[in-house]
């Protein structure tokens, strides 16, 4: 009895194993071949607005810290992790033999960055943390989330790490709305108004390189959503409220 008991253990063992292998096989099957000149060209693309992004967002920090001085200290830490970020994923180029388009990641981030700088220069506080811990984040969580999922082996850990913190960035710009939200709900909403537009846009321009990363586009605007949604609920906007924020996405 106690015998059989083994054998029986032993071979769902063994069969959950097999089951496990034929996964990662067939999931491997979907990996695209990343030594192609396609994959490639649409890297050095794809490559250059992350950096870019990265450092923008390391910029972006430090440019808030100036209107919250009592919050130096933790903005500084964010700021030296999206340097951190930045070298990662520069490696992460310069292991597939990609040379990132950085003329093309400043025009990509141009927009956006323009409306940061005015609000920056205005002191809109709450404007500065939508377009960079919300809305930025979360469309660098969505796309670190999906590009994981098909990343070759070196580029896949590196971005399992930027991902966490990519949360904390995002959870910091939630808390300070959720602290401050009756005074500026409505700045919050004519921001986002303004701005969700511009992600949307910059969503459907790399839809096209992104595919040729196996990063589906569908894929890519669930992860923003749940990532946007999410922080919205958790500021203490309402059902209404957020369905409301995330119509500016599609008008
Ligand atoms: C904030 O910390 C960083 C902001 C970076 C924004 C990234 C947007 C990325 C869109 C392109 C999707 C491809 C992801 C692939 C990663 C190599
Ligand atoms: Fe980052
Ligand atoms: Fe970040």
């Amino acid at each position: 009895m106690h015998n059989e008991l083994k054998i029986t253990d032993m071979q769902t063992l063994e069969s959950n194993k097999k089951t496990t292998e034929e996964f990662a096989n067939t999931n491997s099957l979907k990996l695209p071949d990343f030594t192609t000149d396609s994959y490639k060209d649409a890297y050095s693309r794809i490559n250059a607005i992350v950096i870019e992004g990265e450092q923008e967002a390391h910029d972006n920090y430090i440019s808030i810290a100036t209107l919250i001085p009592n919050e130096l200290e933790e903005l500084t830490k964010l700021a030296r992790m999206e340097m951190k970020h930045k070298k990662g994923f520069t490696a992460c180029g310069r292991n597939l033999g990609v040379e990132a388009d950085m003329e093309f990641a400043k025009k990509f981030f141009s927009k956006l960055h323009g409306n940061f700088q005015i609000a920056l220069e205005k002191g809109n506080l709450t404007t500065c943390l939508l377009i960079q811990a919300i809305l930025i984040e979360a469309f660098a969580i969505s796309a670190y989330n999906v590009y994981i999922r098909v990343a070759d082996p070196f580029a896949k850990k590196i971005t399992e790490g930027v991902v966490k913190d990519e949360y904390l960035h995002l959870n910091y710009g939630q808390e300070w709305l959720k602290e401050n939200l009756s005074s500026c709900k409505e700045e919050l909403m004519e921001a986002n108004k303004v701005n969700l537009p511009l992600i949307k846009k910059m969503l459907d321009e790399v839809a096209d390189d992104a595919s040729v990363l196996a990063m589906d586009r569908e894929e890519l605007m669930e992860e923003f959503m749940i990532a946007y949604q999410d922080t919205l609920l958790e500021i203490g906007l309402d059902n209404r409220e957020i369905a409301r924020m995330a119509m500016a996405a599609i008008v």
